[in-house]
């Protein structure tokens, strides 16, 4: 067998053993070591936000939006960004995560594979489901080594890209002070470094409620720390704008946070929480992915019970 495609990954039958789990994963760290920190990419691009161990929401996502017309081929008609939190929570964090690594080695320039907050590092997730106890259950003995290769692949995912010259898209949330310039020229290190709030900022961060964008507007900030996640900061849409407007971009696709029941959410025109695993902790959410293409933008949005 080559390097695991998303077929084999689809596929039901596919029996993923430890050796060739090692064997692409290995091939997965080179290969993301091998992109820069800020990917660029255009056309009518597909971005999926988190999906959380619900493989079929990924699935569903793609076919909805022509990105893929079936999976039997490695190869995307179109190109897709994920925007991280692959693992954890869900039921089927491995092919969660392995599809879209899959994807983006199967198509180099095409499908990018952003990291997420849970994807940095990747630890045992309390008594919840999580990549962790996945791997344990079913590679016993080599599970311990195979999780240490998962993180040095996550260590080497991209954090940001900027889509059609224009919208920037990140897990969480701008940097605080870094534009594109600095982001070009950071490294994977840079970037897994938990005393970097540049870093930190941007897997972790929150847009303002309108309840609390009266707060910073009370005490005459921008920003502020992001106190209920612990990490990150809430910003405001000055922050936000300025941060687009330095950069010459004009939209920002995060995802993040399951905030509507309804799919995707708007933030001042400025930015949207994408959000794909539906029905996510039972709440009957829907799942969303944004389309970016040079006429506009599209949203796809279903359901758990319309999952294609
Ligand atoms: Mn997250």
């Amino acid at each position: 067998m080559g390097i695991l495609s998303f077929a084999d990954i689809v596929s039901p039958t596919s029996q993923i053993t430890s050796g060739v789990l090692m064997t692409f994963l290995t091939e997965a760290r080179a290969f993301f070591h091998s992109q820069p920190v800020l990917m660029e990419i255009s056309g009518e691009v597909s971005v999926l936000g988190d999906t959380h161990g619900q493989f079929q929401d990924t699935k569903t996502a793609i076919l909805k939006t022509g990105a893929m017309a079936s999976f039997d081929s490695p190869e995307a008609i179109k190109p897709i960004v994920f925007l991280g939190d692959y693992v954890d929570r869900g039921p089927d964090s491995l092919r969660t995560f392995l599809g879209p690594l899959a994807l983006a080695m199967h198509n180099p320039g095409k499908v990018v594979a952003l990291a997420g907050n849970h994807e940095r590092p990747i630890y045992p997730y309390s008594n919840k489901a999580c990549l962790v106890s996945e791997v344990a259950k079913l590679f016993g003995p080599h599970s311990q080594d195979l999780l240490q290769m998962f993180r040095d692949v996550a260590n080497e995912l991209p954090a940001c890209a900027v889509v059609n010259k224009s919208t920037f898209c990140v897990h969480g949330g701008p940097p605080l002070q870094w534009g594109l310039d600095d982001l070009a020229r950071a490294t994977k290190t840079t970037m897994t470094d938990d005393s970097n709030k540049e870093a930190v900022s941007m897997l972790w961060s929150d847009p303002a409620t309108p309840m609390q964008e009266e707060i910073l507007a009370a005490n005459n900030v921008s920003a502020a720390f992001n106190s209920p996640r612990g990490a990150g900061i809430l910003f405001g849409k000055a922050f936000l704008a300025d941060f687009l407007q330095a950069n010459g971009l004009s939209h920002m696709l995060r995802g993040h946070q399951c905030i509507s029941l309804d799919g995707p959410v708007d933030h001042w025109g400025l930015a949207t929480t994408v959000f794909t695993a539906a029905d996510y902790g039972g709440s009957g959410s829907m799942g969303g992915v944004a389309i970016e293409r040079e006429e506009g933008r599209r949203f796809e949005t279903w359901r758990a019970g319309d999952r294609l």
